[in-house]
């Protein structure tokens, strides 16, 4: 089979105005600056034969087991059927129109009650549409496990699907197609912009009793968005979509009480492991700086993972890799340190572009490691702000596989399965006289919306660093608790 770039699709697909830039006005009345409709596939034969077929090729990699297939009418329905002959594999026709007499049945085709039945579908915004078709489905006694969609809106299918229990496969997102139409000179930076702002300002996710999938619009939407209801560490543990590592992080978060993240910044390792061992019932996370210790040895990081262990805490080397993916390779798994074989987290700079999370996670991954994008930083004057942060979550969402969330200032992205920590915490705000800013805990975790504080100095000059960690962890889940309930939870 022809290999497909999904680059060269983005740009045919614009070709043909499947995507289309402007002002255009939705069912509900919202405008949008962006306009998929891919019905215009049906007069370009040999491109809905590259759709259906990166399709397939997503149902294969992910290893899907089903034992039928449905395409979401009308637009998504040619495709099942391209699918479905090229494989050789049943389907079943949804009937979308009401039926007008008696003995028409909603669903075509032969199944058994409990089969499992694949959606396939062209394009999601709040994933309304396959959940109206699985709903349908459901009915004649059909189970449906998983949905793939050539096109993510990322205005909260994926979460609203998972809270029903549809594990959604998208193929392009939405940050994916601005990338590429950027890099192709079809769209500038400025409508770029703007329509990333318009699915950032628009995400949907959070509302557990949207069921008004009617015309694909929910009607309740606009007032979700601004009731802005948010799940709980623990509900975001059990999201299909999280990697298992974010999942034990925030199922540690929850049993722990802690989103407080020690930043464990002293020059003796045996100061670090006494630290470790005595504040670490208050963290649910351990951050090094391995190389400024004094005097690191292996059996150093033996001890530290044997504290993690039994004070259930994660390891963390900030070592903010930032270089190509060949080099970082072997910075994160040999040198002196094997930063791999210890440290369940580490984090890069997007500066190189994706190559280095490639490299980091050809390493990591295998590991079950889980990397941190660098997206903000807390020093004054630095230049990760604005479009670079927007480019850096475009890029933690294509590898997501490896990339467990953000070092951030405040919450960059709705997408629950995404950690943001933030350093530059301390009990009163103000600098270090380095450049160092510092934000309260509340700030952070209320205002800001992150999820994990980053405390070094705030705990480690205190008199007391146990009481000054425990005082910086009751904050921290004060603040959380607080935002919980603020959003109806
Ligand atoms: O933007 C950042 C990113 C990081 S990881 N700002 C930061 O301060 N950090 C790290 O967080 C920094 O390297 C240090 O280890 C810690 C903050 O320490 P504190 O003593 O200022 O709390």
């Amino acid at each position: 089979m022809e290999n497909i770039s999904i680059e060269s699709l983005i740009v045919k697909l614009h070709d043909v105005s499947g995507v289309k830039f402007g002002e255009y006005k939705l069912k509900s009345g919202m405008l949008t600056p962006i306009y998929i409709d891919l019905r215009v596939l049906v007069s370009h034969p040999a491109l809905m034969k590259q759709v259906s077929s990166v399709l397939y090729q997503r149902v294969q990699d992910e290893g899907l087991q089903f034992d039928t297939l449905c395409g979401v009418p009308y637009t998504a329905l040619p495709l099942a059927t391209i699918i479905c002959s090229t494989h050789e594999l049943p389907m079943l026709i949804r009937r979308k129109e009401a039926k007008d007499y008696g003995t028409k049945r909603l669903v075509e085709g032969s199944f058994r009650e409990g089969d499992i039945c694949l959606i396939i579908e062209d394009t999601v915004t709040t994933g309304s549409s396959i959940l109206e078709t699985a709903e349908v489905l459901y009915k004649e006694g059909l189970k449906v496990t998983d949905a793939v969609v050539l096109m993510d809106r990322e205005q909260g299918a994926v979460e609203m699907l998972a809270s029903r229990g549809i594990r959604l496969h998208s193929i392009i997102s939405i940050f994916k197609l601005l990338e590429v139409l950027q890099e192709a000179e079809r769209i500038d930076a400025k409508t770029a912009q703007r329509v990333k702002k318009f699915i950032l300002d628009n995400n949907t996710f959070g509302h557990k009793d949207d069921h008004d999938h009617g015309n694909g619009v929910p009607a309740t939407k606009k007032a979700c968005v601004e009731k802005n209801v948010e799940l709980s560490y623990a509900d975001r543990a059990e999201l299909p979509n999280v990697h298992p590592l974010a999942s034990k992080l925030l199922k540690t978060m929850e049993e722990k009480q802690s989103n407080l993240c020690l930043s464990a910044d002293v020059t003796s390792s045996e100061e670090l492991l006494r630290l470790a061992d005595s504040l670490g019932p208050t963290v649910c996370m351990l951050k090094t700086h391995v190389d400024i210790l004094k005097d690191y040895t292996v059996a150093f990081t033996q001890k530290l993972q044997a504290l993690a262990e039994k004070h259930n805490f994660l390891i963390f080397e900030d070592r903010k890799f930032a270089d190509i993916g060949s080099t970082v390779k072997h910075q994160y798994e040999g040198g002196m340190y094997q930063i791999s074989s210890w440290s369940h987290i580490v984090n890069a700079h997007a500066v190189p572009g994706p190559g280095v999370v490639k490299g980091l996670s050809a390493v990591g991954k295998p590991l079950g490691r889980g990397c941190l994008l660098i997206a903000q930083m807390s020093s004054q004057g630095s230049l990760a702000t604005g479009d670079y942060t927007q480019a850096v979550l475009a890029m933690a969402e294509e590898q997501s596989d490896f990339v467990i969330g953000f070092i951030c200032g405040s919450k960059i992205t709705k997408k629950p399965e995404f950690i943001h920590m933030t350093p530059g915490v301390q009990m009163q705000a103000g600098g270090d006289g380095l450049g160092q800013q510092y934000t309260t805990p509340e700030e952070v975790l209320y205002n800001k919306g992150s999820d994990v504080i980053v405390v070094g100095r705030g705990i480690l000059e205190a008199p007391d660093r146990l009481k000054a960690a425990e005082s910086y962890r009751k904050s921290g889940w004060e603040a959380y608790t607080k935002r919980l309930g603020q959003s109806g939870q």
